[in-house]
């Protein structure tokens, strides 16, 4: 069957987790994708590699041990110093705690990932990402803005304890 498009399906360095990336490749499957799936813990050169190789229409990181916020970042920081530029997403677990999910998806977004998935409906929103990516390319993808929490940004100030 020809592939509908080229994927390429990673996760920090960090992250032993494997059900996350076994779910995320048979859905994408279910897609059309041709997928590769490069596994747990992945090293950013393997991720690098596969860019080159692949030349992947998104990369999609899942990671869901609470440290996906920060691998991710490294990541894509990673990609744009080796000058490779490609379609990425990310979801999960990204955090530790459920209430970080608006800041980290609007740092995710300014950091340059397409869109961030977290929550009880990630999968749900994702899919409604591949049927626009199939359809008009997934670069032309424009996330819904990240909503700004009245306390995120705000100093936190303890009194002084004398
Ligand atoms: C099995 C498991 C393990 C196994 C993993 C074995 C293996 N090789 O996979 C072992 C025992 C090794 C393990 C270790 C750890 N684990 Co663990 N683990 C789990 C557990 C019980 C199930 C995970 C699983 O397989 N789920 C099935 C898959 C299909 O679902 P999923 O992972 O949730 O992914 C779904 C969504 O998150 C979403 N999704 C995920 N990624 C993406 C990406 C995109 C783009 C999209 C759209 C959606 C999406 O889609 C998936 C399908 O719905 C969960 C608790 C739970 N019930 O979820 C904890 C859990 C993930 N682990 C947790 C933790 C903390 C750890 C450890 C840090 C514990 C420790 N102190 O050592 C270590 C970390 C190891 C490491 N280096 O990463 C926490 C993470 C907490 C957080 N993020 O806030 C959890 C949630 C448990 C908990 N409630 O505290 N773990």
């Amino acid at each position: 069957m020809n592939s509908r498009f080229r994927c390429v399906l990673c996760t920090v360095e960090s992250d032993s987790h494997l059900w996350n990336l076994v779910y995320l490749h048979k859905l994408l499957e279910e897609y059309g994708a041709c997928v590769r799936n490069l596994g747990t813990c992945t090293p950013i050169g393997a991720v690098t590699r596969a860019l080159r190789e692949d030349r992947p229409d998104l990369l999609v990181v899942s990671s869901v041990n609470g440290h996906g916020f920060h691998g991710a970042r490294v990541l894509l920081s990673a990609l744009r110093s080796d000058g490779l530029a490609v379609p990425c997403v990310v979801g999960g677990k990204l955090t530790t705690a459920v209430s970080d999910d608006d800041r980290v998806r609007r740092d995710l977004l300014a950091a340059g990932y397409l869109d961030v998935f977290t929550g009880d409906d990630a999968i749900d929103r994702f899919r409604v990402l591949l049927d626009f990516g199939i359809a008009q390319g997934f670069s032309s993808w424009h996330a819904e803005p990240a909503v700004a929490t009245p306390w995120d940004g705000e100093q936190i100030t303890t009194p002084e304890v004398r």
